[in-house]
């Protein structure tokens, strides 16, 4: 064999991910996890967008007390719809980006252990993504009980058809679990066997911690929420009555099946947003993270804590008081880790040099949110406050908190931190603080205003409300349209930056990470040679190197 059929072999010849033409890449069943990641994070964005389009017509609708703007079953399908594609065709898929992206960066590893069944994973997503959005369009609309789907409600079916918007949103979400588990075992594996030498347990990035505990989840998780989702199914296809009452099935069982997994899946989603967190504040405040190997143990023990509250959502269903109590305990316990975690960030970034690039702002405003939504949180752990505002918006605002407040904008501050290390460029500083002050502003003014109302008892899931509520509603709208003015210097940012950006080099951060020893983009494969590690993590401050075959690099 000639030299130059060798050298064809090297990954180094093969089209590098910044080449002009590399924009077809994003469009096949490529197994490159760099190119699978980016692929997740720009599907998920595209639903945000929408999912977020049916948030406006929601708030134009509430601006009023009267059911004005849309007619209530075009409410019913709205909330239904954005509740349910915000979580499993934003946030999952948008953390399954993530994962992709950085794991075999931050451990060293060439690619993910199975790329084809990563692949495979992703192009489900669009597949599941257009059978919800088809949903619109069928004789009945798309589903109308709720992002849970609880029967008898999801078991109507006025058309009498075998193809309506519930079956449809059923099949969906089953597929999403599919995907979602092929994705779990494929992270998991590579975070088992894919580490790079010298990469111990507690040399491991915070960050791939949380994943880890995040798809043990989904590994544990799921399986109960797809059994569910088929029976849910069949009860209402073929007649079965798993949960039918008319026919002698029992309702709050499909409750349990569905909070078994959904719960724990609340974890899933915040879990890899306190990774981003962990990741984040040591680099812009210039120091290590605070008690790094207890903020990343502390990861497990919500995984093991996530798996026995799940009944908290049920204080409601008629659940026995000794049942109520139990639960009101365990779900109390999970705040010592996740407290223990807070108070490691605020350590980490107290007297640190802190440097407020957008990154950073994003992930201080994310934090300052999500203690908030800890403590409203708490107060609802407690079943006699629970089922006082059962079903009323201060729930809305609460969860909104998080998943707004604390996950939203920790994607944020994510994609900005690696923007430079995915695309090669810098973003514009400039609009990314003007984005930042619009989200920060328009989440709180969005989301803060449910607490009282729901106080007051305003009912979640209605079109139409007293006008004793409208103060306010009036306030919440104000802040959603501020949300979706947000976006606009979001995206003008990324799509001028990504095609013209001035180039950012390898590392312009100065963090410490394998990532950011690899240029911008990584090459093919990642790593010409796999690097030793020899160090911990964030070992700011000091001058020990990370890796022991640093040769290559300067
Ligand atoms: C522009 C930002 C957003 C606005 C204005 C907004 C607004 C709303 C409104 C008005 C409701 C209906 C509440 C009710 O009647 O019960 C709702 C429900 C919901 N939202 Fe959002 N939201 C936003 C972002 C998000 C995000 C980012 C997520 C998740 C990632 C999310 C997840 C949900 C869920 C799960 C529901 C419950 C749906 C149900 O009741 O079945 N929202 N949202
Ligand atoms: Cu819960």
């Amino acid at each position: 064999m000639s030299n130059a059929s060798m050298e064809a072999l090297q990954p180094s010849l093969q089209p590098q991910p910044g080449a002009p033409d590399n924009w077809k890449r994003f469009f096949t069943f490529s197994t490159d996890h760099k190119v699978i990641g980016i692929q997740y994070i720009v599907t998920a964005f595209v639903f945000f967008l929408f999912a977020g389009l049916l948030a406006m017509v929601m708030r134009g609708e509430l601006l009023t007390p009267e059911a004005d703007l849309v007619d209530r079953t075009v409410y019913n399908g709205l909330f239904t719809m954005h509740g349910t594609l915000m979580l499993f065709m934003w946030t999952f898929p948008m953390l399954n980006g993530l994962a992709n992206y950085l794991v075999p960066l931050m451990i060293g590893a060439r690619d993910m252990a199975f790329p084809r069944l990563n692949a495979a994973a992703f192009w489900l997503v669009p597949v599941f993504g257009v059978i919800l959005t088809a949903s619109f369009f069928v004789p009945g609309g798309p589903s109308q009980s709720g992002w849970w789907a609880y029967p008898p409600v999801s078991l109507q079916n006025p058309t009498g058809n075998l193809i309506n918007g519930q079956s449809l949103w059923i099949l969906a979400v089953a597929l999403s679990g599919i995907s979602s588990i092929m994705g779990a075992v494929n992270i998991v594996t590579t975070i088992f066997r894919m580490r790079a030498p010298g990469m111990g347990w507690f040399k491991m990035p915070v960050f791939c911690w949380t994943v880890l505990a995040a798809q043990l989840i989904q590994l544990f998780g799921l399986p109960a929420l797809t059994a569910g989702a088929v029976m849910l199914l069949f009860d209402l296809t073929v007649g079965t009555s798993f949960f039918n009452p008319e026919l002698g099935g029992d309702p709050v069982l499909y409750q349990h099946f569905f909070w078994f997994y959904s719960h724990p899946a609340v974890y899933v989603i915040i879990l890899p947003i306190f990774g981003v967190f962990s990741e984040i504040f040591p680099v812009y405040a210039r120091k290590p993270l605070f008690g790094y190997p207890v903020v990343a143990v502390s990861s497990l023990v919500i995984t093991g804590l996530s798996g026995i509250v799940w009944v908290h959502h049920m204080f409601a269903s008629g659940t026995p008081g000794w049942m109520r109590m139990l639960f009101m305990f365990t779900t109390m316990t999970i705040s010592i880790p996740t407290g223990i975690k807070v108070f490691a960030w605020v350590a980490t970034v107290w007297g640190g040099k802190i440097r407020l690039n957008t990154p950073m702002l994003f992930a201080l405003g994310g934090l300052i949110m999500w203690v908030f939504a800890g403590i409203t949180g708490i107060m609802l752990a407690s079943a006699p406050f629970d089922i006082h505002v059962n079903n009323t918006y201060f729930v809305v605002g609460h969860f909104h908190y998080v998943i707004y407040g604390a996950v939203v904008m920790g994607f944020y501050a994510a994609i900005y931190h690696w923007f430079p290390k995915m695309t090669g460029r810098m973003y514009y500083e400039g609009l990314g603080k003007l984005h930042f002050v619009l989200t920060f502003i328009g989440a709180n003014l969005n989301f803060f205003p449910m607490h009282p109302a729901g106080l007051m008892g305003m009912p979640r899931r209605v079109a139409s409300y007293d006008p004793e509520f409208a103060f306010w509603n009036v306030l919440a709208s104000l802040g959603g349209f501020l949300l979706g003015v947000s976006t606009i210097p979001f995206l003008l940012n990324m799509l001028s930056s990504w095609a013209r950006g001035p180039e950012a080099g390898d590392n312009p951060w100065r963090a410490i990470g394998l990532e950011w020893l690899v240029s911008s983009p990584p090459p093919h494969e990642n790593f010409d040679e796999i690097p030793v590690v020899v160090s911990r993590p964030y070992g700011y401050g000091s001058d020990e190197p990370l890796i022991a075959n640093a040769s290559e690099k300067e």
